[in-house]
Formats: structure tokens, sequence, C-alpha cells
């Protein structure tokens, strides 16, 4: 049987554990004062944003008791995974455009998928391996071996830790967890800090010291960005069905969301559009499942998205300023299952497809006074989609645009229309034959930098 609780209901109760703010959080990006200008992504953030596509892992004791949610008494004996191998994972992310893999290297349960001093809920305790095994080990190497970044996601919410509730002591814990993650496995890319809570023994309530958790992060791995919903560097998009804000803003004001869970009223909103006005530089991440779970049940096999869907989610979310984070979980066996793959494999060639031929290319480009830029195509084409896309190193500002295709002497008309642009913004339009093409910025926050273009059949 798979037991999926709601998120909604756990992220209510991490509201009431009433988190001291995290104004004072003395983090180098968060506290800096803002830079004069518009915000601009850190070196990291780039690199993140980038990537375009990062593949999830959930893997652990949930795998072997079809659950989503384990309760933290699980048998340690009960991870046994027959064939693992981690090349397996990684091979097929890589061959199918992702950039970086991120994985659950303890969930809600608190199992620990490497052998920790904080807890004998590991793979220590466990028959594979005869007890010597290490998954993030294996991940890590697994990383390196074919060029991904490696990110790995530490459930602050730990329902076998019998310090959890206990604020002080817990928070020590966990910041040793997060010490041995950080410093046994060279780079690590990103930190992901899940959202969801719950309360510990008795009714007893964690309120965690964020500022110390990050600060680890920043002192251990300052190349990492930080992912929760209130970054500090990425944060969530507010939905786990794939789709990113319109608009979508890269910038929020940092008090809209506090801390991770905050659930006042607003954030859903500040979460999926972020804030054209916003002091921080904070882009959105879209994690997503293939399947209905985010652990692999066997139940599910048969529910696997499809392609058009997937390339559906690209739009939503690439297409939208955002990251995809797609979750591809791995079975008992410990590999992908072959449906998940030949997905995955599907979703490449499809978006190899679309995108093999920029119908801009060679294109004679004018920019207007008005910021619109104008291509000239070499010859007439018929267009359906088009990329557009701000250099976001120097910010995001585009806040509404028109895109128009003309014949070589007709009228323009409308192609598509839309809000922000960002890293990349995706549309879909009724074919239409054009020589010319513009995009008119019909609102802007400060002066725009002429976008990029693209257009495919
Ligand atoms: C949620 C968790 O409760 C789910 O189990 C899953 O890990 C998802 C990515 O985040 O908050």
């Amino acid at each position: 049987m798979v037991t999926r609780p709601s998120r909604e209901l756990t992220r209510r109760s991490f509201l009431e554990l009433g988190l001291a703010s995290l104004a004072a959080c003395a983090l180098p990006r968060g506290s800096a004062p803002a830079p004069p200008g518009r915000p601009r992504p850190s070196a990291s953030q780039l690199r993140w944003q980038r990537d375009e596509l990062a593949m999830f892992l959930h893997f652990g004791v949930n795998t072997f008791t079809d659950r989503e949610w384990g309760d933290g008494r699980e048998d340690p004996a009960i991870f046994a995974p027959s064939r693992l191998d981690a090349m397996q994972w990684a091979r097929a992310a890589r061959d199918a455009g992702f950039r970086a893999l991120v994985l659950t290297a303890k969930h809600h349960d608190g199992f620990c998928l490497w052998p920790t001093s904080t807890t004998r809920h590991s793979v220590a305790s466990s028959p594979w391996r005869d007890g010597s095994g290490d998954v993030v080990r294996e991940l890590t190497d697994a990383c390196r071996a074919t060029g991904l970044r490696a990110g790995l996601y530490l459930s602050p919410w730990d329902r076998n830790h019998p310090s959890y509730g206990d604020s002080p002591r817990y928070d020590d814990v966990y910041v040793a967890q997060l010490t041995e993650l950080l410093t046994r496995y060279g780079p690590v890319a990103e930190v992901w800090f899940d959202g969801a809570n719950g309360e510990g023994p008795d009714g007893r309530k964690q309120v965690y010291d964020w500022p110390r958790i990050w600060g680890t992060v920043r002192r251990l791995q300052p190349g990492a960005v930080i992912f929760s919903d209130a970054g500090p560097d990425v944060r969530w998009c507010g939905n786990e069905r794939g789709v990113a804000g319109d608009p979508n803003w890269s910038t929020v004001d940092p008090a809209a969301v506090p801390y991770p869970g905050a659930d006042a009223p607003g954030v859903g909103d500040a979460l999926q559009h972020g804030d054209p006005h916003g002091s921080v530089w904070r882009p959105a991440e879209v994690d997503v499942s293939i399947r209905p779970g985010w652990f692999h049940h066997a139940s599910e096999d048969e529910k696997v998205r499809g392609v058009e869907n997937l390339v559906e989610l690209y739009f939503t979310s690439v297409g939208r300023n955002g990251k995809l984070l797609l979750n591809v979980p791995p079975t008992r066996d410990g590999l992908l299952h072959p449906t998940d793959v030949a997905r995955l494999t599907a979703f490449r060639a499809a978006r190899d497809e679309l995108f093999a031929h920029d119908l801009a290319v060679g294109a004679r480009r004018s920019v207007g006074r008005d910021g619109s830029v104008t291509l000239e195509l070499p010859r007439a084409a018929t267009v359906g989609v088009a990329r557009l896309g701000e250099d976001i190193a120097r910010g995001q500002r585009v806040a509404r645009y028109a895109l128009e295709g003309a014949g070589d002497s007709g009228a323009w008309r409308t192609l598509a229309e839309g809000t922000t642009l960002g890293h990349a913004k995706l549309d879909r339009f009724p074919p239409a034959t054009v020589r010319r093409v513009r995009l008119r910025i019909l609102e802007a926050v400060g002066v725009t930098h002429p976008p990029t273009i693209a257009l495919f059949a």
C-alpha cells in the first residue's frame, strides 16, 4: 500500500513552530546590503540556473516499505538493494541532458544513506554491502565520473532521532550530519532543505537554528547553492506539479518567506512569482516527480509520465525561468526502472528534435530605442516555438512583452505575449510563416538589455 500524506498539512504545522525570524541571519548573501542597482546572481546561482535540468533521487527505507513517509521505526535490515549501481543513475541522467543529481541522503524517517556517527539508523546497520556500503559515496563518485554536479537532501524533520524536538540538541546532531556530508565527499553543488515538517516525540516542536545550519553550508561548501522555501540562494517554486509562476521573477523580498515552511498569507504567491522589486536574487526550482509518488512503488510502474507530459513540464519550468528538478526514484534493486529510463531517453530525443534548428540563425538583428529587437530572417520560415531570454548575469528586467511576426511586406501580427523572460522563456503558438520577427518590450523594471530570440518550427 502506498501511503502519501499531504505536505500542506505538515507545512502548516511547521509554521506553528513559531520559528525565530531569520531576518538577522548572519549569512554572506542574505545579510549583505543590497548592491546598487538590480540584484544579480552569484556565480553559483548562475551555474545552477544554466544547468537547467537536475535529477532528483528519492531512495531509502520507503523504497522497501512502499510508503512515501516513513515513521522512523523501520528496521535498517530492510534496506537491501540487490543491484545498486549509481553509475546507472548518472548515465541515464547525463544521457538525457541532465547536469546534476540530488539524492535524499536522509528523508523524514531519519535513515541515513551514509555511515554516520550521529545515529545507528543508517546503512551501516543494514545488510547491504555487509554494512560497509555508502550510497552518498557511490552517488558522488558516479557524479565525478560522469561530469555531473552532486546535490544532497538532508531532511530537517527526523522521525527517528531521539533528540528531535529538543531544539539545541537536535541542531547539534543536524549540523554534525551536514558536516559529515559536506566534508567527506568532495564538492557538493546544492544542499536541499525540505519544508515539510512535523512534531517530534510527545508533540515536541523543533525550533531550528537556520542561521547556524546555513552558515555551516557556507563555511564547508562555499560554492554550493542552498535550496529551501526561504532560499537563501534558490527558492521552492511553491508547488510540486512542475509549474513555475507566470510571471516568475528571480528577485524576491526576503521578508515575504522568512524561513523554510513559512505559511503566512502571500507565501504561495511570493514563491510562485518572486517580486519585481525584490532586493535579493533567489530563482525558483521546480521539483516534480516522473511518477505520482516521490519514492518508487511497483504499483505506479504504469503511471510514469509520458514524453509529451515531460516536454510540457520543460515548458512550464525551464521555459518559465525556472530550473527543473525531475525526480526519478530508484527501485528496490537500486536501479532506475527501465520505463523511467526509456522516458528520459525519449524526453531528450524530443527536445533535441524540437530545438535542432534555430531558424533565427543568420538573421539580421536590430535593436530599437525602446529596447525592442527585430530580426530579419535569411529566408521565410514557419515558426511555432520561440525561446527568449535575458542575460541574467546582468539581472532580470522584462515584465511584459509581445512577440510579433510578419511576412516580407505584410502587417505585424502577434505570435505570443507574456510577462517575465529571465534565463529562458519558451512560447508555443500556432505555426506562422514569417520573414521578420519583432520582440516588443511592453513593460520593464529599469532599462533592459536586448533579449535573445531563438525560433523553431
Ligand atoms: C516534500 C516531502 O515531504 C516529500 O516526501 C518529498 O521529499 C518532497 C520533495 O518534499 O516536502
